[in-house]
C-alpha cells in the first residue's frame, strides 16, 4: 500500500472533447440541473427541495459564498447550487452493510466518484486497529474512543482539528472552544489552502481580512476587473449581478488565462430575454499568463502615477500610508518585464488603463487565480495599491471583492476556526468561559501535515471536508495520514479521506444543511456567514438521511463532555438543547454580534461591521491603510516546461465530483485531461488526443508524476496549462507554498510532459 490514490475509472474516463462554449446558463443549465436532481432525488423531493434553496424561511445553499440578493427569485439558486443540494438530498444509503462488503483496501481502489455515488452515510462507524473494514459502533463508544486517544497524548498540541467550509457559525464557534479549552490552536481549515492569501493581504494593508463591498456595491460600480476566477461555474450566481451592473452601465474586464463561457455571455434563466440572447459581460479580455497579475497591476498603478490628475490626492494624504516608497517602487515598473510577465500587448494594457481612468467607482473580484501561487500576497497587495491610488476602498460602488468559495468558510474564521488568533479574541474567550486559552500558534494545513509526517501529531480530528484528497502532494500527505494514532472525520457523505486512515479510525455521519435539526430544546436553525460579510439564518427542511444522525453542534457538545469531563465549566449540555444560548455567548465574544438573537430573526440577516467600507477607518497597525512595495515577482519557466494550474471542472464541488462533463469548456467523459495552447502542443510534439504524463519539477529533485492524461488542444495563455484538482494534488509538492500565508501554489505548478506508457 504506497498509498497511490486511484485512477480515474478507465472506461468511464474518456473523454470526448469539442472545444470551449461561448455562454453560460440558459436552458440547458436548467435542463441539466433537474436531470441531476431528479437523478437523486426523485421528482417530487426535488422540486420541494429546490424551491427552499436561498428562500427567506430556508436553507443557505451549501453551494458557494455568493449573497443573497434582497429582492430574491421563486428560483435563486443556480445549476450547481442544484448539484450540490442533490448530492446531500440523495435517497442513496451507505450503511453498515455497505462497510461490511467493502473492507478498506478496496474503498482506497475507488474512485472520489464512486465514492461520493454511494450515498448518504447512515451510522456511525469505527475501524479498529488491525480490523480490515469499519462496522457499526455506538455514539457512545466512538466518543469514548476519542478521548482515549486524546487523554493518552503527550501533549494537547499533538491533535489536529481540520474544519471545511460548510460548518455552520454556531458548529464552528463550539468546535473552537473545544480545541482550546482542550489546549491547542492546531485548527487547521480550508482556508488555508484557499483564500488566506487574500486574508494575510488585506489585514495588511486595510486592517480587515474580509472583502469591503456589499452586493449593491457592485451594481453600482462603473467598472469591475474580475481576476483570476471563474464565476460561470463556481459562482453562478455572481454572473446576474454582473449581468445588472452592465445594465447600469458598467463595463467589466476579464483577466484570466483561459477564455471562461461565463465572463463571456451570460443567459440569464431568469429573464426571457436572457435565455434566448443572454448578455455578453467581458468588455475587455486580458489573456494573461499565470502569475502574471502582480506584474499588471504594478505597471497600471505606474501608468495612474504618470497620469496627471488621476491620483485621489485627498485620499492619499488623510487615509493611506507608504504611498512615497510605493510610488517610487511602482515609477520604475518596466513595460518589457510586464510584457514578459503578462503575455499581454501594450495595446491591450493601454486599453484597460482608459477604462481604469474613465471609472469614478471600480471594484475587483478575484479568487483561486490570485490566491494560490507563490507571490499571492504581493500580487493582492498590488491590488489594494490600485484600489487605493484612486480612493477606492470606503465608498459605495468600489472596493476589494474576494469571493470566498465554500459557504461557510468566511464565518468559520469569524467564529475562530484560526490557528493563529488574535490575542483579543483569546481575552475575550477567556473572560467569557473563564479558562486559561493556549497562545502559541498552532498548525495550519501544511504544517499539519507535517506534523503528522514526523510523528508530532498523532491524533487528526476533521469537522467536514476531504482533507487527503484536497491537500497537496498527494502521496505524502496519505503517509502523513496513516502514521496518525487515530483519525476521525465528521461527514456527510464518504470520500477518499475515509480510506487513508490512521491505526485506528472513526466515521461520524452527520446532518446536512438541507435537513431538519430537533433537540431537547425543539427544532434549531444555524446561521451563516456569506462573502460579503452578511449573516443569515438557514433552516433545514428535510427529514434526516438517517435517524443515527447527530448534528456537527450536538456531536462536539458531547465529545467536548466526555473528554474535557468536570475540568469544564461550560454548560456543553445546554448548548446542545439549544443554538439560541450559543449564539448568546458568540454576541459576548465577537464583536459585530451584538443582539445577535434579535438580529437574525430579520429574515435578510444583518451585516457585519467592516471599518473601512462603513467609515474609512483602517484598523492597521499605522492607523492608515498601508501601500506596500514588494518587488515583482513572476514564475520562472525552464525550457520545455509549462507552468500548469490545477482548477474546478464545471462538474464538481472541491473533491466531490458530480459528473464527468465540463460542459463550458467542451469537455465529455472524463477527467484526466490536460489543456495546452496549440502553439506549444506543436513545439512540444503533443498532438491533440495523444496521451501524457505530467510531471512536476521542484527543487527537491523528488520526481512527482501523474500518469495518462490526454492532451486537448485548448486557447489558454502562451506557456500555461490547466488540469483538474484533485487528481493533480499529487504533482503539488508540500513545500511549494505563498510566501506569508502559506496556501499551497496550486495554480502554477511547473511540469514537463512526457510520453505517457499508459495512454
Ligand atoms: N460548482 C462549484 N462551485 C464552487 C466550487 C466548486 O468546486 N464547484 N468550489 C468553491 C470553492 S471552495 C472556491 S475557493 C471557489 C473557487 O472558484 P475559482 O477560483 O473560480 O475556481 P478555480 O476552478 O480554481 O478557477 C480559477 C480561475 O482562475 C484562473 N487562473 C488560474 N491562474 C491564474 C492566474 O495566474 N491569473 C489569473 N488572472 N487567473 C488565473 C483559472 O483559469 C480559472 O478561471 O468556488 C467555490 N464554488
Ligand atoms: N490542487 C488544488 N487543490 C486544492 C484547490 C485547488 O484549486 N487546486 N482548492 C483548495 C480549496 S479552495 C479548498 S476550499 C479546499 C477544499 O477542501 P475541503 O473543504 O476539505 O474539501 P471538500 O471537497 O469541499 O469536502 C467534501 C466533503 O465534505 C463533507 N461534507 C459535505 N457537506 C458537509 C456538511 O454539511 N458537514 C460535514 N461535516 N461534512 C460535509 C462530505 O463528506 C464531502 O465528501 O481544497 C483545496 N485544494
Ligand atoms: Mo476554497
Amino acid at each position: 500500500m504506497a498509498g497511490k490514490p486511484p485512477q480515474n475509472d478507465p472506461v468511464q474516463d474518456a473523454p470526448q472533447v469539442t472545444g470551449p462554449k461561448h455562454a453560460a446558463a440558459g436552458l440547458p443549465a436548467v435542463g441539466h440541473t433537474l436531470r441531476v436532481a431528479q437523478r437523486q432525488m426523485g421528482v417530487r423531493r426535488t422540486a420541494l427541495t429546490l424551491l427552499r434553496v436561498n428562500q427567506k424561511d430556508g436553507f443557505d445553499c451549501p453551494g458557494c459564498a455568493w449573497p443573497e440578493p434582497e429582492h430574491r427569485h421563486t428560483a435563486e439558486f443556480c445549476e450547481n447550487g442544484a448539484k450540490a443540494v442533490a448530492e446531500e438530498a440523495t435517497l442513496r444509503r451507505v450503511t453498515p452493510d455497505f462497510f461490511a462488503a467493502h473492507p478498506v483496501a478496496d474503498l482506497a481502489t475507488r474512485s472520489g466518484y464512486w465514492l461520493g455515488q454511494q450515498g448518504r452515510l447512515t451510522h456511525p462507524v469505527y475501524l479498529a486497529e488491525g480490523a480490515d473494514r469499519y462496522e457499526a459502533v455506538s455514539w457512545e463508544r466512538a466518543f469514548g474512543i476519542v478521548a482515549e486517544e486524546l487523554t493518552a497524548l503527550a501533549s494537547p498540541d499533538e491533535a489536529l482539528f481540520y474544519t471545511s467550509g460548510r460548518t455552520s457559525n454556531e458548529a464552528a464557534f463550539l468546535y473552537q472552544l473545544f480545541a482550546r479549552e482542550f489546549g491547542t490552536n492546531n485548527l487547521p481549515d480550508c482556508s488555508n489552502m484557499c483564500h488566506e492569501s487574500s486574508g494575510s493581504a488585506l489585514n495588511e494593508t486595510i486592517g480587515v481580512g474580509k472583502g469591503s463591498v456589499l452586493l449593491d456595491d457592485l451594481h453600482r460600480a462603473d467598472l469591475i476587473i474580475v481576476a483570476g476566477q471563474n464565476p460561470g461555474t463556481n459562482h453562478p450566481r455572481m454572473l446576474s449581478a454582473l449581468e445588472k451592473a452592465k445594465s447600469d452601465g458598467a463595463r467589466i474586464i476579464t483577466v484570466n488565462p483561459l477564455p471562461e463561457a461565463g465572463t463571456e455571455r451570460f443567459k440569464n434563466p431568469q429573464t426571457p430575454r436572457g435565455m434566448l440572447r443572454g448578455a455578453a459581460l467581458t468588455d475587455l479580455f486580458l489573456q494573461i499568463r499565470i502569475g502574471g497579475d502582480q506584474a499588471l497591476f504594478r505597471l497600471l498603478n505606474k501608468l495612474i502615477l504618470d497620469t496627471e490628475g488621476a491620483v485621489d490626492e485627498t485620499f492619499v494624504a488623510e487615509h493611506t500610508h507608504g504611498y512615497e516608497e510605493f510610488a517610487e517602487a511602482a515609477r520604475a515598473a518596466d513595460w518589457d518585464e510586464t510584457l514578459t510577465a503578462t503575455g499581454l500587448t501594450r495595446a491591450q494594457i493601454e486599453e484597460a488603463l482608459g477604462m481604469v481612468l474613465a471609472s469614478e467607482r471600480t471594484i475587483v473580484c478575484w479568487a483561486m487565480g490570485l490566491t494560490q501561487h507563490k507571490h499571492s500576497v504581493p500580487t493582492i497587495r498590488e491590488v489594494v495599491n490600485f484600489l487605493l491610488l484612486r480612493g477606492n476602498i470606503g465608498r459605495p460602488g468600489a472596493g476589494v471583492c474576494p469571493v470566498r468559495g465554500h459557504s461557510n468558510v468566511q464565518g468559520d474564521r469569524t467564529m475562530g476556526i484560526f490557528e493563529r488568533p488574535a490575542p483579543a479574541f483569546l481575552d475575550a474567550l477567556e473572560r467569557e468561559f473563564g479558562f486559561a486559552p493556549p497562545r502559541g500558534h498552532g498548525h495550519d494545513v501544511v504544517r499539519a501535515i507535517r506534523a503528522m509526517r514526523d510523528g508530532k501529531a498523532k491524533v487528526f480530528f476533521a469537522m467536514g471536508g476531504n482533507f487527503v484528497s484536497a491537500s497537496p502532494d498527494t502521496e505524502v500527505t496519505e503517509a502523513a495520514m496513516r502514521r496518525a494514532r487515530l483519525t476521525v472525520h465528521v461527514s456527510t457523505k464518504l470520500n477518499r479521506s475515509h480510506a487513508v486512515t490512521g491505526a485506528r479510525a472513526l466515521i461520524l455521519p452527520t446532518l446536512g444543511r438541507t435537513e431538519r435539526d430537533l433537540q431537547a430544546g425543539g427544532e434549531q436553525f444555524v446561521t451563516v456567514e456569506d462573502s460579503m460579510g452578511m449573516v443569515h439564518a438557514s433552516r433545514g427542511r428535510l427529514e434526516p438521511a438517517s435517524e443515527h444522525l447527530l448534528s456537527e453542534p450536538a456531536i462536539v457538545c458531547r465529545l467536548a463532555r466526555r473528554v474535557l469531563g468536570e475540568a469544564s465549566r461550560t454548560p456543553w449540555e445546554e448548548f446542545e438543547k439549544d443554538y439560541a444560548t450559543v449564539r448568546d455567548r458568540i454576541a459576548r465574544v465577537v464583536p459585530g454580534f451584538d443582539d445577535f438573537n434579535t438580529r437574525v430573526a430579520d429574515p435578510a440577516g444583518f451585516a457585519l461591521p467592516h471599518a473601512p467600507r462603513d467609515e474609512r477607518r483602517f484598523p492597521t497597525a499605522t492607523g492608515k491603510a498601508n501601500f506596500t512595495a514588494a518587488p515583482v515577482e513572476h514564475p520562472e519557466l525552464p525550457e520545455g516546461r509549462l507552468l500548469l494550474q490545477t482548477l474546478r471542472s464545471h462538474d464538481q464541488y472541491n473533491t466531490t465530483i458530480y459528473g464527468l462533463d465540463d460542459r463550458y469548456r467542451g469537455i465529455r467523459n472524463g477527467r484526466r485531461v490536460v489543456l495546452v495552447n496549440p502553439e506549444d502542443a506543436r513545439e512540444l510534439g503533443l498532438a491533440d488526443g495523444s496521451y501524457t504524463d505530467l510531471v512536476s519539477e521542484w527543487k527537491d529533485g523528488v520526481e512527482r508524476r501523474a500518469a495518462g492524461f490526454r492532451v486537448v488542444h485548448y486557447p489558454t495563455a502562451r506557456g500555461c496549462a490547466a488540469a483538474y484538482y484533485p487528481e493533480t494534488n499529487v504533482l503539488v509538492p508540500l513545500d511549494a507554498t505563498a510566501d506569508t500565508s502559506n496556501t499551497p501554489a496550486s495554480k502554477s505548478v511547473v511540469v514537463r510532459l512526457e510520453q505517457s506508457a499508459t495512454g
